[in-house]
């Protein structure tokens, strides 16, 4: 079985049984492929009789939210492993446990969440996550610091950064996050109704140079091993747990992309309570909400960071008094930029986001996507003068006329 074909569900189910840690017993399997992501076949394999159960993840040589016009390389699997082994060394506890790999099958087996729920529908549904600000600053800033030149061999570093160079998928970044939306380009999806919005944008010169710096830095700031797509969707949650899963768009990339990928998503939920809050109280309310846990993750994400550089850090130059904190200062900078591309890239480029396209209402759908749009292009507009998270949130209070 093992050269590259997508798997059936009976062939996931016979490498599901090779999984002795979950089935050590023979009873029947079943298997439900339930993927519905923008790139994978995702299998959910139980064993009724004992109630255990396991998730296959396999790479498709295509993105299959496009079909196969769009190739994409499965060593995007491997990647994915790699990168998820390496999460779980350095944040443990925050990551899915991963049984095996394959990579000729481009193939991850790991742990069944099901127990916890997608953070995007828990957050569509008013879910409430007490210790959400505390996990995920935890796992970022581990998993930033210990694979920078601040926390890791710098020699060894080199050599990291070679093994997560992945161009299919930060091509897709490239285009869909730092370019599409910046032109009338066919691959972005635009409801009619706000079409004068992205025009407006086409237009924005001012705009542009900052996205073109952003995109720079995307391109070439090889700062730590990113996580790459660390949205709402790709994490689970419970009131008591966090898990990141999907780490297939990891690579050595600035920092900020990924702690400004946290930060866009709930901002998109924020613009979605036009629809989502049943009445005005409840609405500020739940956006209150938000906003403080963007507030929360980023004070926790500087403390801890700043405490694993004065404990771990490994570069004697970069004691120089003033540096940690211009580093700092730079890197909250980088974040609210790409906080603002990741939002408005999500309102009508080539994939958005269920907080806002379910939203059933065509008008309060629009006054999501306006809002969506006024803070993410506010964002990317002051990223460079921002000073402290409350900046961000002030963009994102005065767009809601607060
Ligand atoms: C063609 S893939 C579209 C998007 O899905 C992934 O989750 C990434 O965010 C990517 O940009
Ligand atoms: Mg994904």
């Amino acid at each position: 079985m093992s050269q590259y074909h997508p798997l059936s569900e009976a062939e996931a189910i016979e490498i599901a049984r090779t999984i002795k840690d979950v089935f050590p017993t023979g009873e029947e399997l079943v298997s439900k492929e339930i993927g519905d992501g923008n790139l994978n076949l995702v299998f959910h394999i139980a064993q009724p009789a004992t109630g255990r159960s396991l998730i296959i993840k396999q790479a498709l040589p295509y993105a299959k939210v496009v079909g196969e016009s769009w190739p994409l390389s499965l060593d995007r699997a491997r990647i994915e492993s790699e990168a998820l082994i390496r999460q779980s060394k350095l944040a443990p506890g925050l990551t899915p446990r991963v049984y095996k790999t394959d990579s000729e099958l481009a193939l991850t087996v790991m742990e069944d969440l099901s127990d916890h729920v997608i953070m995007r529908r828990g957050l569509i549904q008013g879910g409430v996550y007490p210790k959400f600000a505390e996990h995920i600053s935890e796992f970022m800033a581990r998993t930033l610091f210990f694979t920078s030149d601040l926390g890791m061999n710098q020699q060894e570093k080199k050599r990291v950064v070679e093994e997560f160079v992945n161009p299919d998928l930060c091509k897709i970044t490239e285009d869909l996050i730092f370019d599409a939306p910046y032109f009338d380009d066919e691959t972005n999806s635009i409801e009619d109704h706000i079409r004068d919005a992205a025009e407006a944008i086409w237009r924005d010169e001012e705009l542009r140079l900052e996205v073109a710096l952003l995109r720079e830095k995307f391109l070439t700031h090889a700062q730590a091993l990113l996580h790459g797509d660390l949205h709402t969707g790709s994490i689970f949650v419970t009131p008591e747990s966090t898990k990141v899963i999907d780490p297939e768009f990891a690579y050595y990339g600035p920092m900020g992309f990924d702690v400004g990928a946290v930060f866009a998503n709930l901002l998109l939920n924020y613009a979605a309570q036009e629809h989502w809050s049943p009445d005005e109280s409840s609405r500020r309310e739940r956006r209150a909400y938000l906003l403080n846990t963007i507030r929360d993750t980023w004070n926790l994400f500087e403390k801890k960071f700043r405490a694993l550089w004065d404990e771990h850090g490994i570069d004697r130059v970069f004691r120089a008094k003033g540096y940690q904190d211009d580093y700092m200062r730079r890197l909250l900078k980088d974040t609210i930029g790409f906080a603002g591309a990741k939002t408005v890239r999500r309102i009508y480029g080539l994939s958005h986001v269920a907080d806002i396209d379910t939203i059933p209402d065509a008008t309060a759908r629009e006054r999501a996507q306006r809002l969506a749009l006024a803070i993410g292009t506010g964002l990317i507009r002051h990223n460079r003068q921002a000073e402290s998270i409350e900046d961000a949130l002030r963009i994102a209070s005065r767009a809601i006329g607060e």
